[in-house]
């Protein structure tokens, strides 16, 4: 099988041990010294002259979790499997990361570092568990992960979706009207959200001012969900009380980008999971031979609805 991986520079080596592993008789070529004709496409944010440069019989494969930068790529073909990354090692890393968040905010850690940066001993009561519920926007592969270990702790937990879905242990709520209704109740919303032309700027001014005054949004998505200047505004009158961001809408953040240097934001490089290459080939590999199977596979991209 013949195979194009096309990756930023500095992720090559790396991916092309994991595939040299794990699939050991697969002919790799790393774009743009690729032959006319591939099997399949390894790909993560390609550009859109690939498409029209190489023919691909079997399946082009987005090596991430997120497909908004393959979707929007003008020339992607439209009658070929599309399979995206499932989990390969990020449900875990992102039931970590929210954990932290949510568990952070509860405590109240925020307050209690700047009280010991004046010195001051001030006890606050503890929050009854029942008064802080947990929001989870997006209840995929991820979101489930993260309900799952924050369910351990007994947060209320309301999730919404799309499409309605059913999960334990979870309030669920779909559609516009039901994000409203999941966001009035909330102390903590969570994105896990993909980006779509719906999603896109979803969280505007508007709809963040439906979370509780001294709420705190955690975003682990996409950067382009929420409107910037909107979560800025609402931080600096309080509206929220914190926001712990992963994803921007350029990465990397701008040094100019107000969010750096907010002192209600505390933010990371787009590390809350960080993609597996081993686990990930050895989860294309089985995706691969399956469709070399003709069999279906899990985690294909609906072009139609965008994700
Ligand atoms: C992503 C990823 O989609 O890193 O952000 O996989």
């Amino acid at each position: 099988m013949d195979a194009l991986l096309c990756l930023p520079p500095s992720l090559v080596e790396r991916w092309r041990s994991a595939f040299s592993r794990v699939m050991p008789a697969l002919r790799l070529h790393v774009w743009p010294s690729v032959p006319d004709v591939v099997d399949v496409a390894l790909v993560w944010k390609p550009p859109a002259v690939l498409f029209d440069s190489v023919r691909i019989r079997l399946a082009i494969v987005n090596l991430g979790a997120g497909a908004d930068g393959l979707v929007s790529v003008p020339t992607l073909p439209r009658d070929l499997p599309i399979v995206r990354l499932e989990d390969a090692g990020m449900a875990e890393q992102m039931a970590e990361y929210v954990t932290l968040a949510v568990l952070g905010a509860y405590r109240q850690q925020r307050e209690y570092a700047l009280q010991q940066a004046e010195a001051r001993w001030t006890q606050h009561p503890r929050i009854p568990k029942p008064d802080f519920a947990v929001g989870l926007a997006g209840l995929g592969i991820l979101g489930r992960s993260v309900a799952a270990a924050l369910a351990g702790f007994g947060f209320p937990l309301l999730g919404w979706s799309r499409t309605p879905k059913e999960l334990p242990g979870v309030t669920t709520f779909a559609g516009r009207d039901g994000l409203g209704a999941m966001l009035g109740s909330v102390e903590v919303l969570v994105l896990l959200l993909p980006s779509t032309p719906r999603t896109r700027n979803l969280f505007d001014r508007a709809t963040l001012s439906q979370l509780p005054r001294g709420a705190h949004l955690v975003n682990v998505a996409r950067g382009d969900l929420v409107v910037d200047e909107d979560l800025v505004a609402l931080l600096d009158s309080g509206h929220l009380a914190s926001a712990t961001l992963d994803v921007f809408r350029a990465e990397p953040l701008p040094p100019s980008h107000p969010f750096w240097h907010h002192p209600r934001v505390t933010l990371t490089p787009h590390v809350s999971a960080i993609t597996l290459p081993e686990v990930s080939a050895a989860q294309i590999a089985d995706k691969l031979a399956a469709l070399a199977r003709g069999q279906a596979v899990t985690g294909c991209v609906d072009l139609g609805r965008g994700y």
